[in-house]
C-alpha cells in the first residue's frame, strides 16, 4: 500500500504517528498488508466524524436521513435480505482443545481455521478503507472495563460502534501499552476498480464469526450485521469476556441491570437473564403501576453485565455497553414507553419500515401502518402480501444515556452493588410466576435448567421447550459444563452469595390466556423478590424453592384474585416430574463436564416431590 493511501481521507487529524503501542500498531499494519484496503483511517470518535460517516452514508444509498421534525439526528437503513441476524451455524469457538469449546459450540483447531480466514481476508479490503476503531467495553477506566480494538471495511460498523461503545481517540490514550482485544471485522465483498458498491455490502455466500479466547482475539467475516459485524458486543463482551471472567474468577453474563427504588428511597440492584423473545429490554426500563405509589425502577443495562467481588465479597456490575442495540417490532408505548422516548432522536434503525413523511414504523408500533409505508425489502406496503413492514429481527442503535429511565449510576466505574439475581423463561405451564431457589448451588441449577417455548418456527417446533443454560449456549465462549462449575466456584467464594430467583411472565390458564398481566406489574414480584432479600417478609417452603403466600405480594390496585394466584403459582407434581426428566436431555449432552451436584439436585427435588401438597399450601394460614 502507498504513503498516499495511507493518509486519511476523511475529517480528523491523523494521530497513528502518535500511537505509543506498539503491538497495536504492528497488528494494524500486518492486517492492512492482509486485507489490502485502498486506504487505512484511525477513527477519533468524535461528533464531526459520526456526521461526516452518517452523511457519506447518506450519499450512497446505504442510509436514509429520517424527518428531523420527527426523528431528529436519525438515519434507517435496509441490509441484504440474506444478512438479517446473527449466525450461529457459522460461529465457532477456535480454542486449542475442542473439549474446551465444548459439544454446544462449533469447534476448529485455530491454526486450520487461521488458515481458512487467511486466505479469505487476503485482500478482502480492496477498493475500501480499513476502518481502526478502539473501544471501551465499560465506562472509561473503570477497574472492570476492558479495551479492544476492531479493524472493519464497514462504515456501518464505524458509526454503530460510536453508539455501542465508549468510542475513539480516548480509547487508545487509556489503553497505553497496555493488552486489547484484537477484532478483525470484513463484509467480505472487495471491489474492483470503478465497480459500484452495493447498498449493504456482505458475503452471500461465505461468512465466519470466529473466536480465538487463548489470544483474545476475534475475526469476523461476510456479515455487517449486528452481532457479526458489532464485535464489542456478543463476540467480546461475552464470548471472548466469559472466558477471560473465568480465568480471572468474575462473570461476564448475558443479563440486564437494573435498580429498583422504594417510595422510602432505598435502592437495590439486581441482574437478570432471558432468553430471547422474554421482553428483556422492557423488563429493563419497567414503568411500575401509580398503584404501587413510589416504587421506581432504573436501568444500568439492557443486555451484558460483567460482574467482579470486591475486597469484601460484595458484587458490583457495570454493564459494558453504551447504548442499545434492541429489537424494535413489539416495542410500543404500551409494552415499553421508555424505549420508544429513547428511541426519538440520534438514532440508527435498521430493517425497519419508512413511512412517506420519513419516520420509521414497526410491527406493534401502532395498529396500520401510514398508506404508502415502505416496507424493509424496499418495497410498498402491501396489507394483502401477508409480508411485515419490519423485518422480526429489526434493531434500533440509540445512546443509552437517552433512556428515561437510565440509573444515575450507570457510568459509575465501580459499577452498582448486586442484590439478586433472576432468571426466567417462556413457559406457558409448570414453570411458576416466582421461587426462590433453597441456595446458590440449587440456584445455579434452576439457571443451568432453564428453557423458554418457542414463539415462532424459526427454531425447532411451536411450543416446544428450548433450554438456553442462563440465557447463554451462543454466547459461553468455553465448555457450558465447565460454565456451570465456574459459576458454582464463584459462589462457594463469596461470604454471603446472592439469592437467586426463577421468574415467568408467561404462565397460561386453561384457555391459553395469560394469567398474569406482565410488564409493569412484574414490580409486584421484584417488591416481594427485594423484600426477601432484605429478610422483610415471609414465604413458604415448596419442593421446588421457597414462595409468597398470596398475602406476601402486594396486589393494591390490581385484580388479581387468590384463585388466579394460585394458576399463577400452583407446582404441578407430575408436571414438575416430567420437567425434572426433561433436564436429561442437557445432562447428556454436557455429561462429561457437568458438575456432580446436579445430578444430587435433580434427586433431591425429585424426592420432594413426592410430599403431599398439604405440606406447602400458598393460601394464606388457614383460621382455625
Ligand atoms: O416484555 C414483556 N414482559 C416484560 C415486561 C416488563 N412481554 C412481551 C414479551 C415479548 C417480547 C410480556 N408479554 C410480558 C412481560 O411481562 N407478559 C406478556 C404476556 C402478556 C401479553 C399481553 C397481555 C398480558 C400478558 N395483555 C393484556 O393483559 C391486555
Ligand atoms: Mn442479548
Amino acid at each position: 500500500m502507498s504513503e498516499q493511501a495511507r493518509t486519511q481521507s476523511v475529517p480528523g487529524a491523523d494521530y497513528s504517528s502518535e500511537v505509543r503501542n506498539e503491538a497495536l500498531v504492528r497488528w494494524v499494519q500486518e492486517m492492512a498488508d492482509l486485507c489490502k484496503p485502498d486506504a487505512v483511517y484511525w477513527c477519533n470518535g468524535s461528533q464531526e466524524e459520526y456526521d461526516f460517516f452518517t452523511g457519506q452514508l447518506v450519499d450512497q444509498g446505504t442510509f436514509i436521513r429520517l424527518n428531523p421534525e420527527k426523528r431528529p439526528n436519525s438515519f434507517a437503513c435496509f441490509s441484504d435480505p440474506s444478512d438479517v441476524a446473527r449466525v450461529e451455524d457459522r460461529t465457532f469457538i477456535c480454542s486449542l482443545r475442542k473439549e474446551d469449546a465444548g459439544p454446544t459450540n462449533n469447534w476448529e483447531d485455530p491454526k486450520t481455521m487461521k488458515q481458512t480466514l487467511n486466505g479469505l481476508f487476503d485482500g478482502c479490503m480492496q477498493g475500501r478503507t480499513m476502518y481502526v476503531i478502539p473501544f471501551s467495553m465499560g465506562p472509561l477506566g473503570s477497574p472492570i472495563s476492558q479495551i479492544g480494538v476492531e479493524l472493519s471495511d464497514s462504515p456501518y460498523v464505524v458509526v454503530n460502534m460510536r453508539i455501542m461503545t465508549r468510542m475513539g481517540r480516548k480509547v487508545i490514550d487509556i489503553l497505553g501499552e497496555g493488552d486489547f482485544v484484537k477484532c478483525l471485522h470484513s463484509v467480505g465483498a472487495p471491489l474492483a476498480p470503478g465497480q459500484q458498491d452495493a447498498k449493504w455490502p456482505c458475503n452471500p455466500d461465505t461468512k465466519y464469526i470466529v473466536h480465538f479466547p487463548e489470544e483474545r482475539s476475534i475475526m469476523s467475516y461476510g456479515s455487517g450485521y449486528g452481532g457479526n459485524a458489532l464485535l464489542g458486543k456478543k463476540c467480546f463482551a461475552l464470548r471472548i469476556a466469559s472466558s477471560m471472567a473465568r480465568q480471572e474468577g468474575w462473570l461476564a453474563e448475558h443479563m440486564l441491570i437494573l435498580g429498583a427504588e422504594s417510595p422510602e428511597g432505598e435502592k437495590t440492584y439486581l441482574a437478570a437473564a432471558f432468553p430471547s423473545a422474554c421482553g428483556k429490554t422492557n423488563f429493563a426500563m419497567m414503568i411500575p403501576p401509580d398503584s404501587l405509589d413510589g416504587w421506581k425502577i432504573t436501568t444500568v443495562g439492557d443486555d451484558i453485565a460483567w460482574i467482579k467481588p470486591d475486597s469484601s465479597g460484595q458484587l458490583h456490575a457495570i454493564n459494558p455497553e453504551a447504548g442499545y442495540f434492541g429489537v424494535a417490532p413489539g416495542t410500543n408505548y404500551k409494552t415499553n414507553p421508555n424505549a420508544m422516548e429513547t428511541v426519538k432522536a440520534n438514532a440508527i434503525f435498521t430493517n425497519v419500515g419508512v413511512t412517506p413523511d420519513g419516520d420509521v414504523w414497526w410491527e406493534g408500533m401502532s395498529d396500520e401502518p401510514p398508506k404508502g409505508t415502505i416496507t424493509w425489502t424496499g418495497a410498498v406496503y402491501d396489507p394483502a402480501s401477508g409480508k411485515p413492514v419490519a423485518h422480526p429481527n429489526a434493531r434500533f442503535t440509540v445512546p443509552a444515556g437517552q433512556c428515561p429511565s437510565i440509573d444515575p449510576e450507570w457510568e459509575n466505574p465501580r459499577g452498582v452493588p448486586i442484590s439478586a439475581f433472576i432468571f426466567g423463561g417462556r413457559r406457558s405451564t409448570t414453570i411458576p410466576l416466582v421461587y426462590q431457589s433453597f441456595n446458590w448451588s440449587f440456584g445455579v441449577y434452576l439457571a443451568a435448567t432453564m428453557g423458554s417455548e418457542m414463539t415462532a418456527a424459526a427454531f425447532g417446533k411451536l411450543g416446544q421447550v428450548r433450554r438456553d443454560p442462563f440465557a447463554m449456549l451462543p454466547f459461553a465462549g468455553y465448555h457450558m459444563g465447565d460454565y456451570f462449575n465456574h459459576w458454582l466456584q464463584f459462589g462457594r467464594d463469596l461470604p454471603s452469595p446472592p439469592r437467586i430467583f426463577g421468574v415467568n411472565w408467561f404462565r397460561k390458564d386453561d384457555h391459553g390466556n395469560f394469567v398474569w398481566p406482565g410488564f409493569g406489574e412484574n414490580m409486584r414480584v421484584l417488591k416481594w423478590i427485594i423484600d426477601r432479600v432484605k429478610g422483610k417478609t415471609s414465604a413458604v417452603e415448596s419442593p421446588i424453592g421457597w414462595m409468597p403466600h398470596y398475602n406476601d405480594i402486594d396486589f393494591k390496585g390490581l385484580d388479581f384474585s387468590m384463585r388466579d394466584f394460585d394458576k399463577v403459582m400452583e407446582v404441578d407434581r407430575e408436571a414438575w416430574k416430567e420437567e425434572l426428566m426433561a433436564h436429561e436431555e442437557l445432562f447428556s449432552k454436557l455429561y462429561d463436564k457437568l458438575p456432580k451436584e446436579f445430578f444430587f439436585m435433580r434427586e433431591l427435588l425429585l424426592s420432594g416431590l413426592w410430599r403431599s401438597p398439604e405440606h406447602w399450601h400458598l393460601a394464606p394460614e388457614r383460621e382455625s
